[in-house]
Protein backbone atom coordinates (compact mmCIF):
# COMPACT_ATOMS: atom_id res chain seq x y z
CA UNK A 1 0.00 0.00 0.00
CA UNK A 2 1.59 3.73 -1.01
CA UNK A 3 1.20 6.47 1.42
CA UNK A 4 -2.04 8.08 -0.20
CA UNK A 5 -3.87 4.61 -0.05
CA UNK A 6 -3.43 4.94 3.72
CA UNK A 7 -4.49 8.39 3.21
CA UNK A 8 -7.87 7.64 2.08
CA UNK A 9 -7.90 4.18 4.40
CA UNK A 10 -7.27 6.54 7.64
CA UNK A 11 -9.96 9.12 6.15
CA UNK A 12 -12.45 6.31 5.68
CA UNK A 13 -11.89 5.00 9.19
CA UNK A 14 -12.30 8.48 11.12
CA UNK A 15 -15.64 8.82 9.17
CA UNK A 16 -14.12 11.24 6.97
CA UNK A 17 -15.88 10.09 3.63
CA UNK A 18 -16.49 12.82 1.35
CA UNK A 19 -13.70 14.88 -0.37
CA UNK A 20 -14.08 17.81 -2.46
CA UNK A 21 -11.71 18.06 -4.65
CA UNK A 22 -9.44 20.14 -7.53
CA UNK A 23 -6.32 17.93 -7.81
CA UNK A 24 -3.09 18.48 -10.39
CA UNK A 25 -0.90 16.25 -10.84
CA UNK A 26 1.17 16.20 -7.53
CA UNK A 27 -1.88 15.05 -6.04
CA UNK A 28 -2.74 11.85 -8.67
CA UNK A 29 -1.40 9.20 -6.28
CA UNK A 30 -4.59 10.68 -3.87
CA UNK A 31 -6.88 10.49 -7.11
CA UNK A 32 -5.87 7.06 -7.78
CA UNK A 33 -6.61 5.73 -4.73
CA UNK A 34 -10.37 7.17 -4.42
CA UNK A 35 -10.87 4.12 -7.16
CA UNK A 36 -8.78 1.50 -5.27
CA UNK A 37 -10.96 2.06 -1.72
CA UNK A 38 -14.21 1.87 -1.90
CA UNK A 39 -16.39 4.46 0.12
CA UNK A 40 -14.80 7.98 0.14
CA UNK A 41 -17.27 10.21 -1.56
CA UNK A 42 -15.49 12.54 -4.32
CA UNK A 43 -16.78 15.48 -5.93
CA UNK A 44 -15.04 17.62 -8.49
CA UNK A 45 -15.33 20.92 -8.13
CA UNK A 46 -13.92 23.79 -10.49
CA UNK A 47 -12.67 26.27 -8.24
CA UNK A 48 -11.10 25.80 -5.23
CA UNK A 49 -12.91 28.43 -3.07
CA UNK A 50 -15.80 26.03 -3.80
CA UNK A 51 -14.19 22.88 -2.28
CA UNK A 52 -13.31 24.87 1.29
CA UNK A 53 -16.80 26.64 1.24
CA UNK A 54 -18.45 23.34 0.53
CA UNK A 55 -16.92 21.67 3.26
CA UNK A 56 -17.53 24.68 5.71
CA UNK A 57 -21.27 23.70 4.71
CA UNK A 58 -20.94 19.73 5.04
CA UNK A 59 -19.39 20.73 8.50
CA UNK A 60 -22.09 22.88 10.08
CA UNK A 61 -25.44 20.27 9.21
CA UNK A 62 -23.20 17.06 9.42
CA UNK A 63 -21.68 17.80 12.29
CA UNK A 64 -18.46 16.03 11.38
CA UNK A 65 -15.61 17.06 8.75
CA UNK A 66 -15.56 16.44 4.93
CA UNK A 67 -11.71 16.80 3.37
CA UNK A 68 -10.79 19.19 0.48
CA UNK A 69 -8.06 17.93 -2.21
CA UNK A 70 -5.72 21.05 -3.43
CA UNK A 71 -3.26 21.33 -5.67
CA UNK A 72 -0.29 22.58 -3.99
CA UNK A 73 0.40 26.34 -2.99
CA UNK A 74 -1.98 28.65 -5.47
CA UNK A 75 -4.86 25.82 -5.43
CA UNK A 76 -4.80 26.42 -1.54
CA UNK A 77 -4.54 30.19 -1.86
CA UNK A 78 -7.64 29.74 -3.99
CA UNK A 79 -9.62 28.38 -1.14
CA UNK A 80 -8.48 30.72 1.07
CA UNK A 81 -11.06 32.71 1.79
CA UNK A 82 -13.27 29.70 2.20
CA UNK A 83 -11.12 28.55 4.92
CA UNK A 84 -11.20 31.93 6.54
CA UNK A 85 -14.99 31.26 6.27
CA UNK A 86 -15.19 28.32 7.98
CA UNK A 87 -12.48 29.47 10.44
CA UNK A 88 -14.26 31.95 12.10
CA UNK A 89 -17.60 29.47 11.72
CA UNK A 90 -15.95 27.15 13.55
CA UNK A 91 -16.00 24.33 10.69
CA UNK A 92 -13.59 21.40 11.42
CA UNK A 93 -12.18 20.66 7.52
CA UNK A 94 -9.57 18.43 6.92
CA UNK A 95 -7.43 19.90 3.92
CA UNK A 96 -5.01 17.41 1.55
CA UNK A 97 -2.94 19.41 -0.23
CA UNK A 98 -0.47 17.89 -2.95
CA UNK A 99 3.16 19.54 -2.46
CA UNK A 100 6.18 18.57 -4.38
CA UNK A 101 8.16 15.08 -3.93
CA UNK A 102 10.72 16.30 -1.21
CA UNK A 103 13.87 16.14 -3.60
CA UNK A 104 11.95 18.42 -6.48
CA UNK A 105 11.54 20.88 -3.88
CA UNK A 106 14.99 22.39 -3.95
CA UNK A 107 14.52 22.41 -7.65
CA UNK A 108 12.59 25.50 -7.09
CA UNK A 109 10.08 24.52 -10.29
CA UNK A 110 7.15 26.55 -11.19
CA UNK A 111 4.30 25.44 -8.55
CA UNK A 112 7.07 25.68 -5.90
CA UNK A 113 5.88 27.89 -2.83
CA UNK A 114 5.57 27.79 0.99
CA UNK A 115 2.58 26.16 1.64
CA UNK A 116 2.77 26.03 5.04
CA UNK A 117 2.98 29.34 4.94
CA UNK A 118 0.36 30.11 3.02
CA UNK A 119 -1.96 27.79 5.22
CA UNK A 120 -1.16 28.83 8.58
CA UNK A 121 -3.06 31.98 9.41
CA UNK A 122 -6.46 29.83 7.94
CA UNK A 123 -5.57 26.73 10.13
CA UNK A 124 -5.54 25.28 13.41
CA UNK A 125 -3.12 22.51 12.40
CA UNK A 126 -0.96 22.27 9.65
CA UNK A 127 1.75 19.66 8.59
CA UNK A 128 4.13 18.06 6.18
CA UNK A 129 4.22 14.32 5.74
CA UNK A 130 8.04 13.25 5.54
CA UNK A 131 7.78 9.35 4.59
CA UNK A 132 4.80 7.51 3.14
CA UNK A 133 4.66 5.45 6.89
CA UNK A 134 3.95 8.88 8.26
CA UNK A 135 1.00 9.74 6.51
CA UNK A 136 -1.37 7.37 7.63
CA UNK A 137 -1.15 8.71 11.35
CA UNK A 138 -0.89 12.10 10.53
CA UNK A 139 -3.86 11.91 8.72
CA UNK A 140 -5.32 10.57 12.07
CA UNK A 141 -3.95 13.23 13.46
CA UNK A 142 -4.96 15.97 11.27
CA UNK A 143 -8.93 14.17 11.43
CA UNK A 144 -8.48 14.78 15.45
CA UNK A 145 -7.73 18.60 14.96
CA UNK A 146 -10.49 18.72 12.57
CA UNK A 147 -12.88 17.49 15.49
CA UNK A 148 -11.60 19.83 18.28
CA UNK A 149 -14.12 21.40 19.48
CA UNK A 150 -16.04 23.98 17.69
CA UNK A 151 -14.07 22.26 14.95
CA UNK A 152 -11.13 23.51 12.92
CA UNK A 153 -9.24 23.72 10.22
CA UNK A 154 -6.71 21.09 9.41
CA UNK A 155 -4.05 21.25 6.36
CA UNK A 156 -2.06 18.45 5.54
CA UNK A 157 0.61 18.62 2.94
CA UNK A 158 1.17 15.51 1.13
CA UNK A 159 4.73 15.41 -0.90
CA UNK A 160 4.26 13.11 -4.26
CA UNK A 161 7.20 10.84 -2.94
CA UNK A 162 5.18 9.90 0.76
CA UNK A 163 2.30 9.46 -1.27
CA UNK A 164 3.80 7.26 -4.35
CA UNK A 165 6.26 5.39 -2.08
CA UNK A 166 5.12 1.97 -0.42
CA UNK A 167 5.11 1.39 3.33
CA UNK A 168 1.49 3.05 3.92
CA UNK A 169 0.00 2.30 7.12
CA UNK A 170 -3.58 2.39 8.21
CA UNK A 171 -3.50 4.51 11.65
CA UNK A 172 -6.62 4.10 13.59
CA UNK A 173 -8.82 7.62 14.53
CA UNK A 174 -7.22 9.82 17.43
CA UNK A 175 -9.72 10.34 19.82
CA UNK A 176 -10.81 14.53 19.43
CA UNK A 177 -10.70 16.60 22.96
CA UNK A 178 -14.38 16.66 24.51
CA UNK A 179 -15.90 20.14 24.90
CA UNK A 180 -14.43 21.61 28.47
CA UNK A 181 -17.13 21.20 31.16
CA UNK A 182 -18.08 24.60 32.76
CA UNK A 183 -17.05 24.70 36.14
CA UNK A 184 -20.11 26.02 38.34
CA UNK A 185 -18.51 29.19 39.45
CA UNK A 186 -19.27 30.13 35.66
CA UNK A 187 -22.88 29.16 35.90
CA UNK A 188 -23.38 30.62 39.56
CA UNK A 189 -21.75 34.06 38.06
CA UNK A 190 -24.37 33.98 35.18
CA UNK A 191 -27.16 33.46 37.49
CA UNK A 192 -26.28 35.57 39.54
CA UNK A 193 -26.05 38.43 36.86
CA UNK A 194 -29.28 37.27 35.02
CA UNK A 195 -31.05 37.83 38.39
CA UNK A 196 -30.49 41.83 37.94
CA UNK A 197 -32.43 43.68 35.59
CA UNK A 198 -31.63 44.80 31.99
CA UNK A 199 -29.76 41.73 31.09
CA UNK A 200 -28.94 40.05 27.75
CA UNK A 201 -28.06 36.46 27.13
CA UNK A 202 -26.18 36.04 24.03
CA UNK A 203 -25.77 32.96 22.00
CA UNK A 204 -23.57 31.76 19.46
CA UNK A 205 -22.69 28.23 18.36
CA UNK A 206 -24.44 25.28 19.24
CA UNK A 207 -26.53 27.11 21.84
CA UNK A 208 -28.12 28.10 18.78
CA UNK A 209 -29.51 24.50 18.39
CA UNK A 210 -33.14 23.34 19.13
CA UNK A 211 -33.04 21.98 22.55
CA UNK A 212 -30.49 24.95 23.82
CA UNK A 213 -32.91 27.47 22.45
CA UNK A 214 -35.29 25.67 24.41
CA UNK A 215 -33.21 25.87 27.34
CA UNK A 216 -32.07 29.91 26.69
CA UNK A 217 -36.00 30.46 26.18
CA UNK A 218 -36.73 28.63 29.88
CA UNK A 219 -33.90 31.04 31.30
CA UNK A 220 -35.54 33.99 29.70
CA UNK A 221 -38.50 32.63 31.11
CA UNK A 222 -37.66 32.43 34.58
CA UNK A 223 -35.67 36.26 35.00
CA UNK A 224 -36.71 38.13 32.05
CA UNK A 225 -33.69 38.31 30.60
CA UNK A 226 -33.74 39.09 26.53
CA UNK A 227 -32.14 36.91 23.73
CA UNK A 228 -30.27 37.78 21.43
CA UNK A 229 -27.40 36.14 18.53
CA UNK A 230 -24.59 38.09 16.76
CA UNK A 231 -25.48 39.17 13.33
CA UNK A 232 -23.95 35.99 11.53
CA UNK A 233 -24.38 32.33 13.05
CA UNK A 234 -22.92 29.13 11.62
CA UNK A 235 -26.30 27.96 12.18
CA UNK A 236 -29.25 28.65 13.69
CA UNK A 237 -32.40 26.12 14.16
CA UNK A 238 -35.81 28.60 13.86
CA UNK A 239 -39.67 28.37 12.42
CA UNK A 240 -42.66 28.07 14.29
CA UNK A 241 -42.54 26.19 17.55
CA UNK A 242 -38.65 27.02 18.40
CA UNK A 243 -37.56 29.44 20.49
CA UNK A 244 -37.45 32.52 18.24
CA UNK A 245 -34.17 34.79 18.78
CA UNK A 246 -33.41 37.95 16.77
CA UNK A 247 -30.23 38.59 15.16
CA UNK A 248 -28.01 41.42 16.83
CA UNK A 249 -28.13 44.32 13.08
CA UNK A 250 -25.15 44.14 11.05
CA UNK A 251 -25.98 48.24 10.47
CA UNK A 252 -23.97 49.66 13.60
CA UNK A 253 -26.74 52.65 14.36
CA UNK A 254 -28.46 49.93 14.60
CA UNK A 255 -26.95 47.70 16.65
CA UNK A 256 -26.26 50.38 19.04
CA UNK A 257 -29.87 50.87 19.22
CA UNK A 258 -30.67 47.23 19.93
CA UNK A 259 -28.26 46.63 22.61
CA UNK A 260 -28.37 49.98 24.03
CA UNK A 261 -30.70 48.73 27.27
CA UNK A 262 -28.31 46.25 28.45
CA UNK A 263 -25.91 47.16 31.02
CA UNK A 264 -25.25 43.16 32.05
CA UNK A 265 -24.60 40.53 29.39
CA UNK A 266 -23.89 36.70 29.70
CA UNK A 267 -22.47 35.09 26.84
CA UNK A 268 -23.32 31.58 25.33
CA UNK A 269 -20.44 30.71 22.74
CA UNK A 270 -20.78 34.41 21.18
CA UNK A 271 -18.32 36.82 21.82
CA UNK A 272 -18.77 40.74 22.87
CA UNK A 273 -20.32 42.44 20.07
CA UNK A 274 -18.19 44.58 17.90
CA UNK A 275 -18.89 46.46 14.47
CA UNK A 276 -17.39 44.51 11.26
CA UNK A 277 -15.90 47.93 10.25
CA UNK A 278 -14.46 50.63 12.52
CA UNK A 279 -16.36 54.43 10.81
CA UNK A 280 -15.36 57.62 11.63
CA UNK A 281 -17.10 59.29 14.61
CA UNK A 282 -19.00 55.04 15.76
CA UNK A 283 -17.75 53.21 18.06
CA UNK A 284 -16.21 49.52 17.54
CA UNK A 285 -17.95 48.34 20.86
CA UNK A 286 -21.50 47.70 20.24
CA UNK A 287 -22.48 47.82 24.07
CA UNK A 288 -23.11 50.56 26.03
CA UNK A 289 -19.97 51.69 27.55
CA UNK A 290 -20.79 50.42 31.01
CA UNK A 291 -21.67 46.72 30.02
CA UNK A 292 -20.40 44.05 32.18
CA UNK A 293 -19.86 40.62 31.13
CA UNK A 294 -19.88 37.09 32.37
CA UNK A 295 -19.08 34.24 29.91
CA UNK A 296 -20.72 31.01 30.68
CA UNK A 297 -19.26 29.16 27.97
CA UNK A 298 -16.54 29.88 25.20
CA UNK A 299 -17.53 28.88 21.33
CA UNK A 300 -15.46 25.17 22.12
CA UNK A 301 -16.63 24.94 25.47
CA UNK A 302 -19.26 22.42 26.83
CA UNK A 303 -22.23 25.33 25.89
CA UNK A 304 -25.41 22.52 26.15
CA UNK A 305 -24.29 21.50 29.58
CA UNK A 306 -24.05 25.11 31.05
CA UNK A 307 -27.34 26.33 29.51
CA UNK A 308 -29.07 23.14 31.43
CA UNK A 309 -26.90 23.55 34.31
CA UNK A 310 -27.82 27.77 34.24
CA UNK A 311 -31.64 26.93 33.56
CA UNK A 312 -32.09 24.53 36.42
CA UNK A 313 -30.28 26.98 38.84
CA UNK A 314 -32.66 30.24 37.76
CA UNK A 315 -35.92 27.72 37.95
CA UNK A 316 -36.02 27.69 33.82
CA UNK A 317 -37.05 23.64 34.70
CA UNK A 318 -40.09 25.14 36.61
CA UNK A 319 -41.69 26.82 33.38
CA UNK A 320 -42.51 26.82 29.93
CA UNK A 321 -39.95 28.81 27.33
CA UNK A 322 -40.28 32.33 26.62
CA UNK A 323 -40.60 33.33 22.87
CA UNK A 324 -41.51 30.43 21.04
CA UNK A 325 -42.19 31.34 17.60
CA UNK A 326 -46.16 30.42 16.66
CA UNK A 327 -47.20 29.02 13.04
CA UNK A 328 -47.69 32.17 10.85
CA UNK A 329 -47.12 32.03 6.64
CA UNK A 330 -47.57 35.68 5.59
CA UNK A 331 -49.73 36.72 2.80
CA UNK A 332 -48.01 36.49 -1.15
CA UNK A 333 -48.25 40.72 -1.33
CA UNK A 334 -48.74 41.43 -4.92
CA UNK A 335 -46.62 44.13 -6.99
CA UNK A 336 -42.46 43.74 -8.04
CA UNK A 337 -40.20 42.23 -6.29
CA UNK A 338 -38.23 43.94 -3.55
CA UNK A 339 -36.69 43.06 -0.42
CA UNK A 340 -39.99 44.07 1.60
CA UNK A 341 -41.86 41.80 -0.59
CA UNK A 342 -39.32 39.20 -1.06
CA UNK A 343 -39.58 38.48 2.43
CA UNK A 344 -43.09 37.69 2.81
CA UNK A 345 -43.26 35.30 -0.43
CA UNK A 346 -39.90 33.50 1.62
CA UNK A 347 -42.09 32.92 4.95
CA UNK A 348 -45.18 31.75 2.61
CA UNK A 349 -43.13 29.00 0.95
CA UNK A 350 -40.10 27.78 3.07
CA UNK A 351 -40.92 23.92 3.84
CA UNK A 352 -40.32 22.44 6.36
CA UNK A 353 -36.61 20.91 6.92
CA UNK A 354 -35.38 23.39 4.67
CA UNK A 355 -31.94 24.52 4.88
CA UNK A 356 -31.54 28.28 4.10
CA UNK A 357 -28.24 29.25 2.84
CA UNK A 358 -28.01 32.56 3.48
CA UNK A 359 -25.97 35.39 1.62
CA UNK A 360 -28.38 37.71 0.72
CA UNK A 361 -26.42 40.94 1.63
CA UNK A 362 -28.54 43.52 1.88
CA UNK A 363 -31.86 41.97 0.22
CA UNK A 364 -32.19 39.75 3.36
CA UNK A 365 -32.26 42.43 6.20
CA UNK A 366 -35.96 42.03 6.81
CA UNK A 367 -35.99 37.91 6.27
CA UNK A 368 -36.06 37.35 9.70
CA UNK A 369 -39.34 38.67 10.60
CA UNK A 370 -41.35 37.46 7.65
CA UNK A 371 -39.67 33.78 8.21
CA UNK A 372 -39.97 33.01 11.89
CA UNK A 373 -43.56 31.21 11.54
CA UNK A 374 -42.40 29.07 8.60
CA UNK A 375 -42.22 24.81 9.57
CA UNK A 376 -39.16 24.33 11.26
CA UNK A 377 -35.88 24.74 9.62
CA UNK A 378 -31.86 25.85 9.89
CA UNK A 379 -29.95 28.67 8.87
CA UNK A 380 -26.84 29.66 8.11
CA UNK A 381 -24.67 33.04 8.07
CA UNK A 382 -21.29 33.53 6.63
CA UNK A 383 -19.36 34.41 9.87
CA UNK A 384 -16.57 35.15 8.07
CA UNK A 385 -17.48 37.84 5.88
CA UNK A 386 -15.43 36.91 2.63
CA UNK A 387 -18.52 36.84 0.48
CA UNK A 388 -18.63 33.83 -2.24
CA UNK A 389 -19.36 31.56 0.83
CA UNK A 390 -23.07 31.06 -0.17
CA UNK A 391 -23.50 28.95 -3.28
CA UNK A 392 -20.44 26.42 -1.79
CA UNK A 393 -21.94 26.11 1.34
CA UNK A 394 -25.26 24.91 -0.49
CA UNK A 395 -23.30 22.20 -2.21
CA UNK A 396 -21.76 20.84 0.81
CA UNK A 397 -25.00 21.16 3.15
CA UNK A 398 -27.18 19.91 0.46
CA UNK A 399 -24.51 16.56 -0.20
CA UNK A 400 -24.85 16.80 4.11
CA UNK A 401 -28.67 16.42 4.02
CA UNK A 402 -30.00 14.74 0.78
CA UNK A 403 -33.30 14.62 2.50
CA UNK A 404 -33.77 18.58 3.06
CA UNK A 405 -34.32 21.06 0.72
CA UNK A 406 -31.64 23.50 0.72
CA UNK A 407 -32.57 27.31 -0.46
CA UNK A 408 -29.74 29.57 -1.21
CA UNK A 409 -30.15 33.27 -1.13
CA UNK A 410 -27.58 35.02 -2.84
CA UNK A 411 -26.66 38.60 -3.49
CA UNK A 412 -25.50 38.65 -7.49
CA UNK A 413 -22.43 40.07 -6.23
CA UNK A 414 -21.40 37.61 -4.26
CA UNK A 415 -22.67 34.47 -6.34
CA UNK A 416 -20.65 35.41 -8.72
CA UNK A 417 -17.35 34.89 -6.88
CA UNK A 418 -17.31 31.22 -6.85
CA UNK A 419 -20.24 30.81 -9.12
CA UNK A 420 -18.97 27.86 -10.55
CA UNK A 421 -20.50 25.81 -7.71
CA UNK A 422 -23.65 25.79 -10.03
CA UNK A 423 -21.62 23.46 -12.07
CA UNK A 424 -21.30 21.08 -9.11
CA UNK A 425 -25.18 21.19 -8.24
CA UNK A 426 -25.57 19.90 -11.78
CA UNK A 427 -22.99 17.12 -11.75
CA UNK A 428 -24.29 15.86 -7.86
CA UNK A 429 -27.90 16.62 -9.11
CA UNK A 430 -28.41 18.31 -6.07
CA UNK A 431 -31.53 19.52 -4.41
CA UNK A 432 -30.65 23.01 -3.87
CA UNK A 433 -32.90 26.20 -5.24
CA UNK A 434 -30.45 29.07 -5.54
CA UNK A 435 -32.63 32.77 -5.47
CA UNK A 436 -30.22 35.24 -7.05
CA UNK A 437 -31.36 39.16 -6.25
CA UNK A 438 -30.20 40.79 -9.31
CA UNK A 439 -30.06 44.08 -8.30
CA UNK A 440 -27.36 44.80 -10.38
CA UNK A 441 -24.99 46.60 -7.71
CA UNK A 442 -22.72 46.03 -4.94
CA UNK A 443 -26.04 47.77 -3.13
CA UNK A 444 -24.08 47.70 0.58
CA UNK A 445 -21.39 49.58 -0.54
CA UNK A 446 -23.55 52.42 -1.54
CA UNK A 447 -24.08 52.61 2.13
CA UNK A 448 -20.91 51.79 3.33
CA UNK A 449 -19.66 54.62 0.96
CA UNK A 450 -21.94 56.65 3.18
CA UNK A 451 -20.81 55.62 6.28
CA UNK A 452 -17.12 56.24 6.05
CA UNK A 453 -18.52 59.74 4.85
CA UNK A 454 -18.11 60.25 1.59
CA UNK A 455 -20.88 62.58 0.99
CA UNK A 456 -21.17 62.86 -2.62
CA UNK A 457 -19.72 60.40 -4.47
CA UNK A 458 -19.11 60.66 -8.03
CA UNK A 459 -19.40 58.86 -11.13
CA UNK A 460 -16.68 56.78 -11.41
CA UNK A 461 -16.96 55.86 -7.88
CA UNK A 462 -20.47 54.51 -8.22
CA UNK A 463 -19.21 52.87 -11.35
CA UNK A 464 -17.09 50.64 -9.13
CA UNK A 465 -20.11 49.54 -6.67
CA UNK A 466 -22.20 48.92 -10.11
CA UNK A 467 -22.78 45.46 -12.35
CA UNK A 468 -25.04 46.48 -14.89
CA UNK A 469 -22.50 47.18 -17.53
CA UNK A 470 -22.73 44.41 -19.31
CA UNK A 471 -25.83 42.68 -16.92
CA UNK A 472 -24.95 39.40 -15.77
CA UNK A 473 -27.49 37.06 -17.36
CA UNK A 474 -27.94 34.78 -14.25
CA UNK A 475 -30.26 32.02 -16.65
CA UNK A 476 -27.63 31.74 -19.28
CA UNK A 477 -24.82 31.59 -16.73
CA UNK A 478 -26.93 28.53 -15.16
CA UNK A 479 -27.84 27.06 -18.13
CA UNK A 480 -24.13 26.70 -19.04
CA UNK A 481 -23.36 24.57 -15.80
CA UNK A 482 -26.45 22.69 -16.68
CA UNK A 483 -28.41 24.26 -14.25
CA UNK A 484 -32.35 25.34 -14.82
CA UNK A 485 -33.71 28.22 -14.57
CA UNK A 486 -36.09 31.32 -14.66
CA UNK A 487 -35.94 35.05 -15.02
CA UNK A 488 -38.64 36.80 -12.56
CA UNK A 489 -39.39 40.32 -11.46
CA UNK A 490 -42.79 40.46 -9.41
CA UNK A 491 -43.91 38.59 -6.43
CA UNK A 492 -46.40 36.14 -8.14
CA UNK A 493 -44.16 35.16 -10.48
CA UNK A 494 -41.20 34.59 -7.44
CA UNK A 495 -43.57 32.04 -5.98
CA UNK A 496 -44.27 30.27 -8.69
CA UNK A 497 -40.78 29.97 -9.91
CA UNK A 498 -40.11 29.02 -6.04
CA UNK A 499 -42.60 26.35 -6.06
CA UNK A 500 -41.06 24.80 -9.00
CA UNK A 501 -37.84 24.90 -7.56
CA UNK A 502 -38.76 23.02 -4.36
CA UNK A 503 -40.86 20.40 -6.47
CA UNK A 504 -37.91 19.50 -8.35
CA UNK A 505 -34.79 17.31 -6.99
CA UNK A 506 -32.25 19.04 -8.99
CA UNK A 507 -30.84 22.51 -8.67
CA UNK A 508 -32.95 25.10 -9.85
CA UNK A 509 -32.08 28.80 -10.24
CA UNK A 510 -33.91 31.96 -10.19
CA UNK A 511 -33.10 35.70 -11.16
CA UNK A 512 -34.76 38.09 -9.26
CA UNK A 513 -35.19 41.12 -11.35
CA UNK A 514 -34.64 43.74 -9.07
C1 LIG B 1 -13.84 38.39 -0.54
C2 LIG B 1 -14.55 39.69 -0.42
N1 LIG B 1 -14.36 40.66 -1.33
C3 LIG B 1 -15.02 41.84 -1.23
C4 LIG B 1 -15.85 42.08 -0.18
C5 LIG B 1 -16.51 43.43 -0.02
N2 LIG B 1 -17.93 43.32 -0.21
C6 LIG B 1 -18.78 43.17 0.82
S1 LIG B 1 -20.35 43.07 0.36
C7 LIG B 1 -19.93 43.26 -1.26
C8 LIG B 1 -20.96 43.32 -2.32
C9 LIG B 1 -22.11 42.39 -2.15
O1 LIG B 1 -22.92 42.53 -3.28
P1 LIG B 1 -24.20 41.64 -3.46
O2 LIG B 1 -23.91 40.24 -3.12
O3 LIG B 1 -24.72 41.90 -4.84
O4 LIG B 1 -25.21 42.17 -2.37
P2 LIG B 1 -25.88 43.63 -2.21
O5 LIG B 1 -24.88 44.47 -1.52
O6 LIG B 1 -26.19 44.14 -3.59
O7 LIG B 1 -27.10 43.38 -1.39
C10 LIG B 1 -18.56 43.38 -1.42
C11 LIG B 1 -17.88 43.53 -2.71
C12 LIG B 1 -16.02 41.03 0.76
N3 LIG B 1 -16.80 41.17 1.83
N4 LIG B 1 -15.38 39.86 0.61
Amino acid sequence: MNGAESLVRTLLAGEVDVCFTNPGTSEMHFVAALDQVPGMRSVLVLFEGVATGAADGYYRMAGRPASTLLHLGPGLANGLANLHNAKKAGSGIVNIVGEHATGHIALDAPLTSDIEGIARPVSHWVHTSRTAAEVGSDGARAIAAARTPPGQVATLLLPGDAAWDAGGIVAEPVTPPERAAIPDAAVDAAAEMLRQPDTLLLLGGVALGEDCLDLAGRIAAATGCALLTEWSNARLERGAGRVAVSRIPYPVDQALGVLAPYRRIVLAGARPPVAFFAYPDQPGVLTVEEASFVELAGIGADIAGALDALSFSVGGDKTAPAGIAGAHRPDIPDGPATPETIAPVLGALIPEGAIIVDESVTTGRRFFAETNGAPPHTWLNNRGGAIGYGLPAAVGAAIACPDRKVIALEGDGSAMYTVQALWTMAREQLDITVLIFANRSYRILHGELAAVGVANPGPRAIDMLTLNRPELGWVDLARGMGVEGCRVADTRALARAIEVGLATANPYLIEIEM
